[in-house]
């Protein structure tokens, strides 16, 4: 009965209806649902279909970008609820951000939250980061792990051109790289020499947890 709502919110999403994804949100929460649960399989797959119905000419900019303001409504909402059962060991630091050309934010601000409250500390570039700006401040934070994403196949040759940099600077031995956004998968990141790829949030915290030694999974 409880996920009839999270499939609600997915289809509020699709039509847009920002009143009613943030309606539903809170409801959901109150019947007791996970919140990642509610961005994974209500918001996120939502705004997923939307983009699809973009790609075929179904749907059209201004819509996507009132989903993506209603998203980050929802996320604000949804954030002391994904902090809820985590530790807070100190476990290691992450530069974040999206890379240079790309203005997609939704996903890269969910994993950088989501790393956070998992225990690591995070700075957040923001968007359209370019590799000299990954690399400044991973040297000016000692940061143990960058991590990039991309939403678009025209910019995730920034992730190459970050990791390149990385190594000329003789750092690749220490710190690590883990990559993620729609069109970027285990292939493109093993083709890139990327250390790790992560398909969602629930990776990403896995991910940097393994990458710094906190577990093996
Ligand atoms: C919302 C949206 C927008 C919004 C962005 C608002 C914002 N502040 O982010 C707006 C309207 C501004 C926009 C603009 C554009 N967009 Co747009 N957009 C989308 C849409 C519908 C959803 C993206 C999103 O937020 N998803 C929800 C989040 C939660 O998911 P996510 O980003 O994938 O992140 C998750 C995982 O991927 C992963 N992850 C993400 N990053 C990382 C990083 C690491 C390290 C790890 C481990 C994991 C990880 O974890 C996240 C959470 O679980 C997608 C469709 C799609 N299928 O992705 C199109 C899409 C990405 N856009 C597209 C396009 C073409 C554009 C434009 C070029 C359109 C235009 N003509 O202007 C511009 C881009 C401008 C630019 N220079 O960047 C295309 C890209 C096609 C391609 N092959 O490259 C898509 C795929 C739509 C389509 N099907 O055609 N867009």
């Amino acid at each position: 009965m409880g996920n009839d709502i999270v499939d609600q919110i997915r289809v509020a999403m699709i039509d847009c209806q920002t009143d009613q994804v943030l309606e539903l949100v809170p409801k959901a929460i109150d019947k007791g649902i996970v919140a990642s649960e509610i961005v994974n399989r209500g918001l996120t797959a939502g705004i997923r279909v939307l983009g699809d119905r973009f790609e075929k000419g179904e749907a059209f900019l201004p819509e996507l970008a009132v989903a993506a303001e209603t998203m980050k409504q929802a996320l604000d909402f949804l954030e002391p609820h994904l902090a809820k059962s985590v530790d807070e060991e100190a476990l290691g630091t992450i530069v974040i951000g999206t890379v240079q050309g790309d203005i997609h934010d939704i996903g890269k601000s969910i994993v950088a939250t989501m790393l956070t409250v998992a225990g690591f500390t995070v700075h957040d570039l923001g968007v359209e980061v370019t590799p000299a700006q990954f690399i400044a401040k991973t040297k000016a934070v000692n940061a143990d792990i960058i991590a990039m994403s991309a939403l678009l196949t025209t910019t995730m040759d920034r992730m190459q051109e970050t990791i390149d940099l990385l190594k000329s600077e003789k750092l690749d031995t220490r710190v690590k790289i883990m990559v993620g956004g729609a069109p970027v998968s285990q292939q493109f990141a093993d083709s890139i020499g990327a250390d790790a790829y992560g398909v969602d949030f629930n990776q990403a915290v896995k991910i940097a947890k393994r990458l710094t030694g906190h577990s093996n999974d």
